[in-house]
């Protein structure tokens, strides 16, 4: 999944690709190199970023949403917790909602049963704003499954089609970087949740932490740890760098399918 992100505030591509011709030339490179989905946000959810209204979200998104259908196959996925968004770009042509809310949103659950598409749900603990300020858990592994399974039996309750559903650790959504370290490491509990599993790693704080690298750095970090997500189960890998991690991913699936203890 290539992340396209057009916002002037996302933490680690601010600002670059805010405008529909140069997101049309990067949607387009990430076809080429490899992004089975192109996932598409207007509304920035880094640590400490301001709300944005649905109009201002929908005029970001919509019309990269309908330009990027028009040059690739690649099914587009939109990133937001915004039930009249979810209806919109999934009228633009996306189908798949990525949903760092879980659907938590009011009328979210049902702009979800009605649209009838694929659907992430993301563990966050907290609210984008503040969530990174004291983050905490007795077992974060075991913690952020319950909650995903809770969500799922909740999106199948409001009408969802469970083999509609896949799920996310949320790595950094208020998490310190030893639960986003504790999460990579014990990914394959997430298999519990019956769905398959969605991970975000790229370019992220504890890569940087662990590297001591700038955003910009971090791409063979964000692949190291993409290919670690992979041999514990990942099914989806959304990165920035979908060349580089395309070629990780090749070797990691190889070697797991190849693998005798699955
Ligand atoms: C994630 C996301 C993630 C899913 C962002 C960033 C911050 N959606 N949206 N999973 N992260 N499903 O791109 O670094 O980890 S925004």
């Amino acid at each position: 999944m290539g992340i396209l992100n057009v916002t002037p505030d996302s933490f680690s591509d601010g600002g670059r690709f805010d405008s529909p011709n140069i997101a049309l030339q990067q949607a387009r490179t990430m076809a080429e190199e490899g992004a089975a989905i192109i996932d598409i946000g207007g509304e920035s959810t880094r640590p400490g970023a301001d709300d944005v209204s649905t109009q201002h979200e929908l005029d970001r998104v919509i019309p990269v949403i309908e330009a990027v259908r028009e040059v690739t196959d690649v099914p587009v996925s939109i990133d937001t917790s915004k039930p009249a968004v979810m209806r919109e770009a999934v009228g633009a042509g996306a189908s798949m909602i990525n949903d760092v809310c879980a659907l938590q949103v009011e009328g979210a659950l049902q702009a979800a049963a009605d649209l009838d598409v694929a659907v992430c749900l993301m563990h966050m603990q907290g609210q984008p704003r503040t969530m990174q300020e004291a983050p905490g858990y007795g077992d974060v592994v075991v913690e952020v499954t319950s909650f995903l399974k809770e969500r799922i039996a909740i999106a199948v309750a409001a009408g969802i089609h469970e083999d509609k559903l896949v799920v996310d650790p949320g790595f950094g959504f208020g998490k310190t970087h030893e639960h986003n370290v504790a999460l990579l490491a014990n990914l394959r509990q997430l298999q519990d949740c019956g769905r398959p599993v969605l991970v975000g790693v790229s370019r992220k704080s504890t890569l940087g932490e662990l590297t001591q690298r700038d955003v910009h750095e971090r791409m063979p970090a964000s692949v190291a740890a993409a290919v670690i997500a992979v041999m514990g189960g990942a099914q989806i890998i959304r990165a920035h760098d979908v060349g580089a991690t395309v070629d990780g991913l090749r070797v990691a699936r190889a070697v797991r399918e190849s693998s005798t203890d699955q």
